[in-house]
Formats: C-alpha cells, sequence, structure tokens
C-alpha cells in the first residue's frame, strides 16, 4: 500500500498533524530523523487509521503516491533547509514538499524559486492552531502554485477546522503568500492578547477587583460580540489557582513574556511595506519590556500618581467602558494587520483576498472569534475595502466606542496604568480621522534643515522656499 500524504518532523506538532491525516481515512507515511519517535508514534497511535513507518528518507518517498506530497514539520531555519536538500533529490518533477513550519516568508520564497528551477512544488503553508489544533482541526494557509493546491487542497480541506462547514483552509496565493498570511496573523494574536491583557490590568489596578472576579467579567464578554478563543481562554486563566500557594495563579507567574519571534518578524516587514501597525508594534514592545528586569528594577519606585480609585459612580460604568475600549482597539489592530496583508499581496502580486483570510481564521487556530465573520462580511460587500475602518458596521461600532476608550485611555495615563495598546489604538483612530495633521509641519522642518521639498494642498509640483535667503519660493 502506498500513503496519500507523508510528514516527516513527528515532533507534537508534525505527530499530530499525521494522526489527523489518518484519522480521516489518508493513508500517511511517517518518517523522523530521530527514529524512535516515528516508532512511538505508531507503538502508541497506530490504531487510528494507516501509518506508513519509515526509517530512511528512501523508504519514505518510496511509500508515497505520485505526485508525491511530502509534508515538513521540522523546526524552522537551518533544519528546513536540510531536510528540503536531503529529500529533494529523491523527488520527482511535479512532486510537493510542503513546509508547515513557522518559516519567514522570504525564506519561502527563495525555497520556492530553487525548488521550482527542480520542477519540485514548494508549499509553505502556515498553520495555526497549536498541538490541538494540528490534532483537531487546525487553519491552514497554504501558499505555492495554485497547481500544487489543486493536488493538495483537498487533503488540508479534509483535515482542516470547519465554520459551517466551510473549510478553515484556502490557497492563500503564490510562493510565500501563506507564510506571509501566517506571520500576520501572529501579529494580530499578539496585539489581541496585549489589549486583553490591559483590559484585565485596567479591571485589577483602578477596577479593584480580583483575578477571579475579572475571569467572571471575561466569561460574561465571551457571550457578547467580544466572543473568541482568546477571551475564552483568559477566563480560564484567570480562574487557576496555584496548588502550592493557594494563591490566583496569575500572581505566582513572572510577568516577563516572551516570544518566539513571528511578531517581531510582522512588525519589520510592515517598517519595509510602510505600513502602520502601531497596535502590533506595541504589543511586541510590551512583551520586550516586561523582559527588560534590570531596567524595571532601576526604575521601580519612581513618582506615580499613587493610588487614585475611581469614585463609585464612575466605577460601576468602568468594566463597561473597558469592554468598549477592548472592541475597538481589537477593530484597529485586525485593520491593521489586514492593511498589511493588502500591501504585501501589492508588493509581491500574490492577488491576497482578504475576506478568504477572514473566513479561514474563524475556526482553528488561536485569533479564532465570531468577529471574523463581520470581517468577512465587510470585504464580501466591498472587495476594494481600503481599510477596516472605513465598513460601515466597523465604522459605527468606533463611533459608538469612541466616549469609553477615550475615558479608559485618559483614566489610565491619569493613574498611571500603562495602556500601550488601547492609546495606540486610538492614536490610529484619530490619525486617521483627522482633518489636517502635523505631518504639514514636519514637511516644512524637513524642507527648513534639508531641502527636501513640499508639495502644496492648491497646486501641484513640489515646491522649496529659500530659508537660509529671502524665504522666496522656488518650484523644485
Ligand atoms: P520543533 O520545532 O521542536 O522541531 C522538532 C523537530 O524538528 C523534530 O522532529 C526534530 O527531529 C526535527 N529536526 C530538527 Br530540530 N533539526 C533537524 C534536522 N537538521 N534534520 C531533520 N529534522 C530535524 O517541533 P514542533 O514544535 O512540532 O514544530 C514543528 C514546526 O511547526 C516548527 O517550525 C514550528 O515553528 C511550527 N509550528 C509549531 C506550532 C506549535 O504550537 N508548536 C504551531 C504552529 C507551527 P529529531 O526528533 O530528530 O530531533
Amino acid at each position: 500500500q502506498q500513503a496519500r500524504i507523508g510528514v516527516t518532523g513527528l515532533a507534537v506538532m508534525g505527530r499530530n498533524l499525521a494522526r489527523n491525516f489518518a484519522r480521516h481515512g489518508h493513508p500517511v507515511a511517517v518518517h523522523n530523523r530521530t527514529v524512535s519517535r516515528t516508532r512511538d508514534l505508531v507503538a502508541q497511535y497506530g490504531d487510528e487509521g494507516v501509518f506508513l513507518p519509515a526509517e530512511t528518507a528512501e523508504q519514505f518517498v518510496a511509500s508515497l503516491e505520485r505526485p508525491r506530497r511530502l509534508v515538513v514539520m521540522v523546526k524552522a531555519g537551518q533544519p528546513t533547509d536540510e531536510v528540503i536538500e536531503e529529500f529533494a533529490p529523491l523527488l520527482d518533477r511535479g512532486d510537493m514538499i510542503v513546509d508547515g513550519g513557522n518559516a519567514h516568508f522570504a525564506d519561502t520564497r527563495r525555497r520556492e524559486a530553487s525548488l521550482r528551477e527542480r520542477g519540485i512544488h514548494f508549499v509553505g503553508t502556515g498553520i495555526s492552531g497549536g498541538e490541538e489544533g494540528a490534532l483537531h482541526g487546525p487553519s491552514i494557509m497554504p501558499g505555492g502554485s495554485a497547481e500544487s493546491y489543486a493536488a493538495l487542497g483537498p487533503l488540508l480541506e479534509d483535515i482542516a477546522a470547519k465554520v459551517d462547514g466551510v473549510p478553515c483552509c484556502t490557497h492563500v496565493g503564490p510562493d510565500g503568500a501563506g507564510h506571509f498570511v501566517k506571520m500576520v496573523h501572529n501579529g494580530i494574536e499578539y496585539a489581541d492578547m496585549q489589549l486583553i491583557g490591559e483590559a484585565y490590568d485596567l479591571l485589577r489596578h483602578v477596577g479593584g477587583q480580583k483575578p477571579g472576579e475579572i475571569a467572571e467579567v471575561f466569561r460574561t464578554w465571551n457571550g457578547g460580540r467580544l466572543e473568541s478563543y482568546l477571551v475564552e481562554i483568559t477566563a480560564e486563566v484567570l480562574a487557576h489557582t496555584d496548588a502550592a500557594t493557594g494563591r490566583p495563579f496569575v500572581d505566582v507567574v513572572q510577568d516577563q513574556a516572551e516570544q518566539k519571534g513571528t511578531g517581531r518578524w510582522t512588525v519589520q516587514i510592515a517598517l519595509d511595506l510602510g505600513v502602520p501597525v502601531s497596535g502590533i508594534a506595541e504589543a511586541v514592545f510590551a512583551r520586550s519590556l516586561s523582559g527588560h528586569a534590570d531596567l524595571r528594577a532601576a526604575v521601580r519606585g519612581m513618582p506615580g500618581p499613587g493610588e487614585t480609585w475611581l469614585d463609585s459612580a464612575a466605577h460601576d460604568r468602568f468594566a463597561d467602558d473597558v469592554e468598549q475600549a477592548l472592541y475597538a482597539s481589537k477593530i484597529v489592530a485586525y485593520a491593521q494587520g489586514f492593511h498589511q496583508i493588502q500591501a504585501g499581496s501589492a508588493e509581491y502580486g500574490w492577488s491576497i483576498e482578504p475576506g478568504a483570510m477572514a473566513t479561514i481564521w474563524r475556526g482553528g487556530c488561536i485569533i479564532r472569534a465570531r468577529f471574523l465573520d463581520r470581517i468577512r462580511a465587510a470585504y464580501e460587500s466591498r472587495p476594494d475595502l481600503p481599510t477596516l475602518l472605513a465598513d460601515d458596521y466597523f465604522a459605527e461600532a468606533l463611533g459608538g466606542a469612541q466616549d469609553s476608550w477615550r475615558r479608559v485611555v485618559s483614566t489610565a495615563a491619569q493613574l498611571g496604568v500603562p495602556v500601550p495598546g488601547f492609546s495606540a489604538a486610538l492614536a490610529y483612530y484619530d490619525g486617521l480621522r483627522a482633518e489636517r495633521l502635523p505631518a504639514a509641519l514636519i514637511q516644512g522642518q524637513r524642507d527648513f534643515f534639508g531641502a527636501h521639498t513640499y508639495r502644496r494642498v492648491d497646486r501641484e509640483g513640489s515646491f522649496h522656499t529659500m530659508w537660509g535667503e529671502d524665504r522666496r519660493e522656488v518650484e523644485a
């Protein structure tokens, strides 16, 4: 018997993906550099479906039906290149290598181009949902050629999460498009988590509530428009008590957030593309700030506003205000992420459909949320929407939230609670909707010190003022 698909790299992700294929009735070849992992998989889960274990690369390739579909689930970076170099010489024209790791999309573009010359399809594929998602249905973002998707798509759609019967998997676009979209997904995830963190911090340090009480607030929110996986698990984490000390779990965990790098990539690439992803950037910086224990120790105890609690009338509506601020800031974070997807798509000629990305993020992935249906609907009704903020539904939500949003950000500033996510999102909203921005003054400064020229509101052309002389204006 031959396998319909093969997975090499059988750590948590690869093992669970292989099991997912097998559970869906697809005979799956399995291979891992360290053979014991392959044996363990078959020993533990062999009864879940048809597994074809291979101990060598040659055996693995020989067990795959043609065109061969070979999924690589190894550590991203150098290991991926090593595995490609090991397998590519054993493959024939038309075969497919699917990289399901968290590769940088630029690496994916490089690998795709080089394998294309050898007649092999390279399918850089974003997979979100962690190990649980890999087993029970992830959100899958495959790039690569349309031809490879025709041979691979049905299999991936089969194992992907489903929402209303629609698989959370679609062909994103050529070469690195899939990994690019996965990167932005992770950037949005960073922003979403930061905003939820700020909401918790406000309820705790301004609202004066205990973690268990805040868990209830998040549970309630999860029954409304904020319904999402991240809000749901936030309630779980906040309600958890540390067994060893009896204290709230959140109080015994060191407050230094770690990161693996995809949020940082999102911001780096956004800078290159000239896309203002301020909410995502603040989320990355906030994690980084939390990790600088030395700086924090050096500054701890510097003057702040002290304990100035809200009066009880303000207190009552504070949680509602925070809900509004969270929702509005979340809209901004997603708007920034979708702007980046559209900018990347234009830069690299990917023709990515933003509404289709919202559709495949509705299930399986970490940012899955009810809210994504709204984004899907926004692009469906207006495919050329310049920004999500301009969609009728989102514009109304932002307009309705703005009073609360401003109260939350100003209260936080007055009481010394850092809310970089909420305030960056509000500044983005105010920046985009402003009639005039101080950018005009910046252009004047640039022209003054560097003769960088400026454009006028009333005439075409570039101009320069002779600042050092008689301040005559000349056309540049
Ligand atoms: P890891 O990222 O921990 O990688 C371990 C696997 O890579 C093992 O199978 C290991 O083989 C193999 N490997 C390494 Br390391 N170097 C190798 C080499 N030079 N040649 C061949 N194989 C090599 O596994 P993971 O956490 O399952 O993640 C797999 C991929 O999926 C990663 O790219 C990750 O970023 C991505 N991802 C992970 C998640 C998640 O939630 N964990 C979610 C989405 C995507 P060995 O057994 O012989 O050491």
